[in-house]
């Protein structure tokens, strides 16, 4: 887990990393061999009982990325699911330790993967910063600041 970056990154990114602590840059933040970006959560009615953190992950270190769970304040539970269409019928399914590969990323948006904001604690509010944390096998925490707004598109609605 002390594994050094040695002329990977600045002595900026390296103390972060070293540290653990995620960093919030302008839209980006990054921990040892991870950095998530473009984070945003779908608007819905306020009578929904879940909603869809997006974000994009990226592997930038030298080793296998796993996520192993994610927490947010919003939601009692939250899972990584994933969408896929089962003879024309769109499904979710939780995805337990998805693996982003060296070099790799795992662009979460709608249709695809996402992280499962379950049984809403309060309804979103349009503009709203939701705080997503994401931790990897590894160690690493991340946590994003996901704006709540409407998912572009005609994307249906995320029913389970
Ligand atoms: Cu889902």
């Amino acid at each position: 887990m002390m594994r050094k970056m040695i002329g990977l990154a600045g002595a900026a990114a390296l103390a972060i990393s070293m540290s653990g602590v995620s960093h919030a840059g302008a839209g980006h933040v990054m921990a040892e061999g991870v950095m998530a970006h473009g984070a945003w959560v779908r608007l819905v009615p306020p009578v929904a009982k879940n909603s869809a953190a997006y974000v994009e992950i990226e592997n930038t270190g030298n080793k296998v990325l796993q996520i192993e769970s994610a927490t947010s304040p919003v939601a009692e539970v939250v899972e990584v699911h994933q969408t896929t269409m089962v003879d024309g019928v769109m499904r979710m399914s939780e995805v337990k330790d998805l693996q982003i590969p060296v070099g790799g990323k795992v662009e979460m948006k709608p249709g695809g993967y996402h992280v499962m904001l379950i049984s809403l604690k309060e309804p979103l509010q349009k503009g709203q910063v939701v705080p997503v944390t994401i931790k990897f096998s590894a160690g690493q925490v991340l946590t994003v600041k996901a704006k709540v707004k409407e998912a572009q598109g005609k994307m249906k609605q995320h029913n389970h």
